[in-house]
């Protein structure tokens, strides 16, 4: 059942107080905080701190709801490489693997769990993160069914959707968000960090190319290893594979734009693992 949320006017006092929040994240995001009772925060297991939104965790908090930290995508990483301070630090968490299929029914326990602490007739649960984390994924997996859509290109979910996991506990899903601030910013450093962390896909960024540049100075050994290099510098990475999948322009150069994002596009799937 895939359902568009609306949100009636009675809704509007509350929105009031909120205010001030309204330049610190979109308005989708707020609402879904506003709304609901417990949040599950979706982080990719790998890179757990990049892809938190502290500004988001604060405004949760002070509202007193829940958080529920989800480590996804545990399958492209060893979970016992997650130190135990930072574990310890996000309590309650889940590890969870969509892809394998993993730690669905935990985490659907405990939020039915966390949900019968809460004394009303129906509990909301919003799913939030960075684009690209798996939001939709979690919730497939909760349901047990493709109900909410995924896509490999991060931003994929547009709009707030409303998904029923049990009679009383409504997931909603939401588009993802990378922290305004952060955003904004044209600052290649930044840009590169959430092509990182596949917030931002290798078909949604401008210089592909220095993109791949700045991982591969970071993770040579993960780069050289995946595509076999022996050299260490990226142009010989990029001319090596624009040959090998012909990945030509005119006068048979290699093509290095297209070629850097088939890199990228293998990073951000997790072929290339650095961990
Ligand atoms: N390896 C791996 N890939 C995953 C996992 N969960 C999701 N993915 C992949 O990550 C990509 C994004 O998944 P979505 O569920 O669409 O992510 P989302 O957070 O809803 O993305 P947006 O709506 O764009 O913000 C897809 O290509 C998924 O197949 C996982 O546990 N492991
Ligand atoms: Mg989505």
């Amino acid at each position: 059942m895939r359902v568009r949320y609306s949100f009636s006017s009675r809704h509007t006092g509350r929105l009031k107080n909120i205010k001030k929040q309204r330049e610190k994240f979109p308005n989708l995001l707020r609402k879904v905080i506003e709304f609901s009772d417990i949040i599950l925060e979706i982080l990719d297991a790998r890179f757990i701190d990049e892809t938190r939104n502290l500004v988001i965790e604060e405004a949760i908090k002070e509202r007193d709801k829940i958080i529920i930290y989800i480590f996804n995508k545990i399958d492209l990483i060893d979970k016992e490489k997650i130190s135990k301070e930072k574990l310890h630090n996000l309590l309650p968490y889940a590890f969870i693997s969509c892809q394998e299929h993993r730690g669905g029914k935990y985490l659907r326990n405990k939020i039915k769990a966390e949900a019968k602490k809460i004394n009303k007739e129906k509990v909301i649960v919003g799913v939030i993160g960075y684009p690209n984390t798996g939001k939709s994924s979690v919730i497939n997996l909760l349901i047990g069914k493709s109900s909410a859509k995924t896509g490999k290109e991060a931003g994929f979910t547009k709009g707030i959707q409303k998904l029923k996991l049990t009679e009383n506990i409504i997931l909603l899903d939401s588009p993802g968000v990378i922290p305004t601030a952060k955003y904004s910013s044209k600052e290649i450093g930044a840009i590169a960090e959430h092509a990182k962390v596949g917030a931002r896909t290798y078909d949604r960024v401008k210089d592909a190319e220095m993109i791949v540049a700045r991982l591969f100075r970071v993770y040579t050994k993960a780069f050289q290893d995946f595509y076999k290099l022996k050299k260490d510098n990226v142009e010989e990475l990029i001319e090596q594979l624009g040959r090998q999948k012909n990945i030509l322009k005119k006068g048979n150069e290699v093509d290095a734009d297209k070629t850097s994002r088939v890199i990228l596009k293998d990073w951000q799937e997790g072929k290339i693992s650095p961990f």
